[in-house]
């Protein structure tokens, strides 16, 4: 069985939909009651996977294992077709995560008053534009990748629930709010939801 140290509602709820959506097993460990988390080398950050012992960190590092491991529709054989699914995994990772991450940094460190509100502004307006994006690419159909659901709409739906926590307007087009409800409505993810809230009470 795998072991996934996660955080409630944090990135690694992506990684705990993903292994639902393959029919893995999973142990959830809350890394703020691990003793073993700075252990594992985890430099503070969910997710941790450790398969048989093997410890794997980075989001989209253990997204791939996990695909390639585990038979799937999600990531194609190679060629155009896997560099389409790389590019918008790493979209999705390295560049709509952490622009929400600017938001907890900003939330974090800046004193309240308008400077803090400034730089909020000017975060979410970087997010916007980056929904603006993905609302190209859904053209006419529910997900990233047409209608079949991939770990890319399980991973931007993680972070659009995040924008709730700041005094922020997030502005998503009609086709971009339909993809984040399909997702939620999807069993795969709205078990690792609920199983996320149940473990944390
Ligand atoms: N590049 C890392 C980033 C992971 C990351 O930023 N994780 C956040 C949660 S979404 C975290 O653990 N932050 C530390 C904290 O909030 O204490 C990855 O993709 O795995």
């Amino acid at each position: 069985m795998y072991k996934l140290y996660y955080m409630p509602g944090a990135c690694s709820l992506a990684i705990h939909a993903l292994l639902n959506e393959l029919n893995q097993d999973v142990e959830l460990i809350d890394r703020n009651k691990a003793s073993d988390f700075e252990k594992l080398g985890s430099r503070g950050m969910v997710p941790v996977l450790v398969d048989n012992g093997q410890v794997i960190r980075e989001g989209a590092a253990i997204i791939l294992y996990l695909l390639e491991k585990h038979k799937n529709q999600m990531l194609p054989d190679g060629g155009l077709e896997k560099a389409r699914f790389t590019e918008w995994l790493m979209f999705a990772n390295a560049t709509m995560h952490p622009a929400y991450g600017r938001l907890f940094f900003i939330g974090k460190t800046l004193a309240d008053g308008p400077a803090k509100e400034q730089a909020l502004n000017a975060a979410s307006d970087i997010i916007s534009t980056l929904w603006t994006s993905v609302d190209a690419q859904l053209t006419n159909s529910t997900f990233i990748f047409g209608e079949r659901i991939s770990v890319v709409d399980m991973m931007l739906t993680v972070y659009a629930s995040w924008g709730v926590y700041f005094p922020v307007d997030i502005l998503m087009s009609d086709k971009v709010k339909r993809m984040i409800a399909a997702v939620q409505a999807h069993p795969a993810y709205s078990k690792a939801v609920a199983d996320e809230q149940v473990a944390s009470q």
